[in-house]
């Protein structure tokens, strides 16, 4: 098991993550925010939960497939964990540790969301869970990507096509809707890292509101060139 420091030096990346129900649109403002990055000359890369290594996307593999969920949530939350003990060990810690900026497309809030607030599993278990698996390594700013889950869902059909949904989009309404108001309540108690991002709205405008919040809680730190300014 990993037990990463998160050092604050002035060399060290920055990691965001991004979080948000399903459909609401992190995947594509994960890569807008990455092309604006490097166009900075701020090294960026992208990732996922689960996922982002070759380990972690062998669990991926078997969670979003539905097998871990006749084990039950306590279960499928090992599962997660796993998966993040392997990432963050073998890509996300390298690269903040080389000054890289990781944007990883979920984290801990989803496992405290899905599995914790909703699937019911003990929050003990959950940051326990945590700490062995991250350390200290919290993310500098999560954006919370909300949107009413009615169009979250649309969007995520419309994208699936004829595929069949996964683990998670076919959970009934209800789910969805708790895990919006549980994604807030994490906004709510930690509003130094988080920030509500109203993402129902147009790609360019959610992007612009992604680069304020950036602006007005990372960039006092790691000034952006010149290039960067909107
Ligand atoms: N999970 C994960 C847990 O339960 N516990 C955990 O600890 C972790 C880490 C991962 C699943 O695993 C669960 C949560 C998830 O259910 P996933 O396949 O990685 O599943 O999928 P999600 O993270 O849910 O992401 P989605 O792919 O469903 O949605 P995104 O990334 O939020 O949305 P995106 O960008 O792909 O957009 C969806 C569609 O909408 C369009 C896009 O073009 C795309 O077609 N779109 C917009 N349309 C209109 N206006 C906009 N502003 C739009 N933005 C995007």
């Amino acid at each position: 098991m990993t037990q990463p420091t998160a050092v604050p030096t002035a060399s060290r990346g920055r990691f965001i993550t991004f979080e948000g129900g399903e459909g609401s649109g992190k995947s594509t403002q994960i890569k807008r925010l990455a092309d604006r990055l490097n166009a900075a000359r701020l090294p960026a890369i992208v990732t996922r939960e689960p996922g982002g290594s070759a380990g972690a996307e062998i669990i991926r593999h078997v969670v979003l497939s539905g097998m871990g969920r006749m084990l039950g949530p306590e279960t499928e939350s090992l599962l997660f964990a796993a998966a993040r003990d392997d990432h963050v060990s073998e890509l996300i810690a390298p690269a903040l540790a080389r000054g890289t900026w990781v944007l990883c497309d979920r984290f801990t809030d989803s496992t405290r969301v899905y599995q914790g607030e909703v699937g019911k599993v003990d929050p003990r278990l959950i940051r326990a869970m945590e700490r062995v698996t991250i350390g200290d390594l919290k993310p500098d700013l999560t954006l919370l990507l909300d949107v009413p889950v009615a169009v979250g869902l649309k969007r995520a059909a419309a994208r699936r096509g004829t595929e069949a949904a996964d683990r998670f989009e076919s959970e009934a309404l209800s789910f969805h809707e708790k895990l919006r108001a549980a994604y807030l309540k994490v906004a709510r108690d930690e509003p130094k890292r988080c920030v509500v991002i109203d993402a129902d709205a147009d790609p360019d405008t959610v992007a612009a509101r992604i680069w304020t919040a950036l602006r007005d809680h990372l960039f006092a730190v790691a000034a952006p060139r010149e290039s960067a300014k909107a």
